[in-house]
Order: C-alpha cells, then sequence, then structure tokens
C-alpha cells in the first residue's frame, strides 16, 4: 500500500521504488539505480527530448573526466561549482600530475575543443547536445531524481554565434522547444528570469521553467542561459567575419535532468500509483480475461484477438494466475493509461469493458470500434485531462499578494517587484526563494503584469516567490 499523496514526501518515496522505477538501496549517497520498468519511461520521454533537440542541433560526446586547469578557467564558473566536484586523484595506485574533475557539467571541456573547432563565420552557429551523467556533490538534502549526486539523465545543449541578439534569439528558441516537452508531458510551468544572484555560474542570465509539487514548493526542471561573450573570452573561441575581423562569439547553453521523470510522477501521480501519459508508458494497454469456470478458453481467446489487433501499440495480456483485483492493483501502480477488460458476457456481446487510468468510470465498446485511431484519441484527451487537472491544482498553490506579511505562507506567491537588488533581497529575509520575474506570463494566470513594488512601492513587474526543491 502507498501512504496518501497528501503526504508528498513519503508518497514519492514509496511510489517510485514500488513502481518499480529506482531502488534506492544503492550504497553511495545520492546515488540510484534504474529499474528495468523505470528505465523504460525515461527512454520513452528522452525519445521525445532527443527528437526535439535533432531539429536543430548535433548530437556529440565529450569525455567525463576535465583537467583541472580546463575546469578553472572561467572564474565565475568554478567559483560556482568549486564545492560540487568530485575529483579523480589516481591512476591505480599511481597519484595523478593533473587532478581530473568528473565534469559537473560540460562547459568547460566542449569550449575548450570549440576553440579548436570555430574559424570564421562559416563555422556558425554551432549547435550541439549530449545526453550523458554528470556528478555534483549536493550538500543539500539527497532526493531520488530531484537532487541527486550523480545525474544519469543531463541533457545539455550547447550553441555558439556570431553575436549577442543570435545567443538572444537561440534562448528564445530554446524556450520554445521545453516548452513543447513539456507540454508532451502534460506538465505546466512557469517560465522565470532568475535574479541575478541565482544565475547559472557564468551566466549573463538565466531563464528556469519551475513547476509546483503537492507540498507548495517549487521545482526547477530546466534552465537556458545566455552566456554572452564571457566563455569565449576565457576560451578564446573568436572566429573571422565576413568583414575580415576577429571577433568573441556569443554562447547559450540549456539543460534538463532525470527531475522531468520526477515532475511527471509527482504530478500526474495519485493515491494508487503512477498515472503516464500515454506516449511514455512502457505498457499502454494491459488486458486483462474475467475468468468464468468453464468459459475459460473464449474468453482468452478473444483477448488474444484483441491483442493482436492492437499490436501497433505497447500492450500486455496479463493472463497469470492472479485475481482480476490483484491485476487491477497491479497495472494502476504501474500507471497503465488503457485498461481493457473481457469476460464471458463480452464474447457474447462481441464487446469489451473499457477504462483509463486517470479517471473512476467504465464503458462497453464494441470490439470493431476498438481501432487504432479510438486509441490514439484516448490518447490524445487523456493528455488534455492531465493538463487541465495539473493546471488547476498549480493555479490552487498561487495567490497573488500584496503585503510582504503573506510571504511565507504555503505555496507559491506572486507580487510587483522591482529590479532593484535590495528589494529582492529583502524577499529572502521571509525564508523563501525568489525565483524571479515572469519570462512570459501563463494563459491561465491573469494578475496584472505591472504595479507597484511589493517593498518600495515604485514600478514592478510580476515575480514570484516560494519554497525550492
Ligand atoms: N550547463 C547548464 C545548462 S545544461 C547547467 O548545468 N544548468 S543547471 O545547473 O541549471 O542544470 C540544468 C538542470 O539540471 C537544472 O535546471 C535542474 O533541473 C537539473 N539539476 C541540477 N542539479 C541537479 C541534481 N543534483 N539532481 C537532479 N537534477 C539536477
Amino acid at each position: 500500500m502507498l501512504p496518501p499523496k497528501q503526504n508528498f514526501s513519503e508518497w514519492f518515496h514509496e511510489l517510485i521504488q514500488q513502481a518499480e522505477i529506482l531502488d534506492v538501496r544503492y550504497p553511495v549517497k545520492g546515488l540510484y539505480v534504474w529499474f528495468p520498468f523505470g528505465f523504460k519511461i525515461r527512454r520513452y520521454v528522452y525519445e521525445k527530448l532527443r527528437e526535439i533537440m535533432d531539429r536543430d542541433h548535433e548530437e556529440v560526446y565529450f569525455p567525463t573526466l576535465i583537467p583541472e586547469s580546463v575546469l578553472r578557467k572561467e572564474s565565475q564558473h568554478i567559483k560556482g561549482f568549486e564545492n560540487e566536484v568530485f575529483w579523480v586523484t589516481f591512476g591505480g595506485s599511481t597519484p595523478l600530475d593533473v587532478k581530473l574533475a568528473l565534469r559537473p557539467t560540460s562547459e568547460t571541456p566542449m569550449y575548450e575543443m570549440f576553440a579548436l573547432w570555430i574559424r570564421t563565420h562559416a563555422d556558425l552557429p554551432l549547435k550541439v547536445y549530449q545526453i550523458v551523467n554528470v556528478f555534483r556533490y549536493e550538500t543539500k538534502h539527497t532526493r531520488p531524481l530531484i537532487r541527486v549526486r550523480e545525474i544519469t539523465s543531463f541533457k545539455e545543449a550547447h550553441t555558439v554565434h556570431r553575436n549577442y541578439e543570435e545567443a538572444e534569439e537561440q534562448v528564445k528558441k530554446a524556450i520554445c522547444y521545453y516548452k513543447e516537452f513539456y507540454d508532451f508531458l502534460a506538465i505546466p510551468y512557469m517560465v522565470i528570469r532568475r535574479p541575478d544572484w541565482d544565475k547559472f555560474p557564468g551566466a549573463a542570465y538565466t531563464v528556469a521553467f519551475d513547476t509546483i509539487m503537492l507540498d507548495g514548493r517549487t521545482m526547477q526542471i530546466a534552465t537556458v542561459h545566455n552566456l554572452a561573450d564571457n566563455f569565449s573570452k576565457t576560451f578564446g573561441i573568436t572566429y573571422e567575419d565576413v568583414d575580415g575581423q576577429h571577433k568573441f562569439a556569443n554562447q547559450t547553453c540549456y539543460g534538463i535532468s532525470e527531475r522531468c521523470v520526477a515532475s511527471m510522477i509527482a504530478i500526474h501521480g495519485d493515491d494508487n500509483g503512477l498515472v503516464l501519459p500515454f506516449e511514455v508508458a512502457p505498457i499502454q494497454v494491459v488486458i486483462i480475461p474475467i475468468p468464468y469456470r468453464g468459459r475459460e478458453d473464449e474468453v482468452i481467446k478473444a483477448c488474444r484477438d484483441v491483442a493482436e489487433k492492437l499490436k501497433k501499440f505497447r500492450v500486455l495480456l496479463d493472463d497469470s494466475e492472479d485475481r482480476p483485483g490483484a491485476k487491477y492493483y497491479k497495472w494502476e501502480l504501474k500507471g497503465v493509461p488503457v485498461r481493457i477488460e473481457i469476460g464471458p458476457r463480452e464474447v457474447e456481446n462481441g464487446e469489451v469493458v473499457v477504462s483509463f487510468r486517470d479517471e473512476k468510470k467504465k464503458f462497453s465498446l464494441k470490439v470493431e470500434e476498438l481501432r487504432e485511431e479510438k486509441i490514439l484519441e484516448w490518447a490524445k484527451e487523456m493528455r488534455e485531462r492531465l493538463r487541465r487537472k495539473a493546471v488547476e491544482n498549480l493555479k490552487s498553490m498561487i495567490s497573488f499578494i500584496k503585503e510582504l506579511s503573506n510571504l511565507d505562507a504555503k505555496g507559491v506567491k506572486v507580487f510587483h517587484l522591482c529590479e532593484n537588488r535590495e528589494c529582492g533581497l529583502e524577499i529572502e529575509k521571509f525564508g523563501v526563494s525568489l525565483l524571479g520575474w515572469f519570462e512570459e506570463i501563463p494563459d491561465w494566470m491573469n494578475f496584472p503584469k505591472e504595479g507597484e513594488c511589493i517593498v518600495c512601492g515604485s514600478r514592478g513587474k510580476l515575480a514570484a516567490s516560494a519554497k525550492t526543491y
């Protein structure tokens, strides 16, 4: 049995084990094992991410180990990561001359090489991505999928452009790509520009995607950074322009981790287990025979026929010895989106009984109507239902406030804030994080775009604060 979702932390921790997403018993803190079932979910989720990335980037692979001298080149960057780096200092029993870092992210090794790759304007733009593991010695409380020390599924994209404007264009495109990705997962988000003190180390600015968990805390599920020419100056990434002049390139980078899987589990799941969008479910349709003594053969045959008919999808016919009730329980826990039951009555009527994981009701359908297009239509409707429900939940945890004293209550607080650093810091004195200013106002949010700064009263824009994961 799962704890109720209301006890969010406990529910999440139990669910990922019981549904066989991750094994949390690995004997290194912050490192987890993907079970086969969890890894399939990861695969379908990342297939989508890869499809989106492939339209505008080429996939590459850079080494896991970074020489200390390279990692230290960009001073802001290393300042940000100094305390999070794992070091490799021995080769066998021989101390290494040059310490090697396990990549915490790949700006430095990539940009070291980009300086060799890029010669002229004809080499630009350069747009690459990789999906790899990275290591961060996190000191905050570690949690499976959410705050890990080996990020197993780090999709990092890096782009190089002729000038700042082109980099800025790419930032906008990256935001669109991530919106498409999270819309696909039916996960609602807020696109927020981080305050200066919370931007990525070495970036000119950072735009983040934040979603909200059931306990009212937000989780950053993606970030997009405009690096301007900060890195190109330290790594010497220059190009000869059409006018013959040598210029520094401008860069962007943006990333997503297994938090995308975490947010999907956390947001759509319920008291009975996982609820997965059809497209990423390892089993999309489960067929459950309802046995009746003496008529087992007809029932099984009808089930097999339906399985054959739907073989384009990931279908499982559960003909195990378990009772139907036990099967319902198991496949609900695993988040199978479509359940089909067939008993003697259905066989007689040429029907099946259908139910969806996210809804309580069941209905009967003629077998002839059970076609590929029908299933795809259900998949689409289900995504829309999941999205609507998630948006409603999210909205219920956001409130607009005009008084600083309302800041520390549960959930996300939205208010007007000017761009003065002091005013931003004032917010954080209430024990919450200033997420930043809305880069885009979501269509489901209708607070006034501008108003008096909640701290000083001068002109402010819409901003948000919350406790964060
Ligand atoms: N190089 C840039 C862009 S790829 C970068 O590293 N950005 S980041 O530090 O913001 O990381 C990208 C995303 O990875 C974050 O937005 C967050 O969603 C996720 N992430 C960061 N640290 C962890 C962690 N310890 N565990 C799980 N996910 C993480």
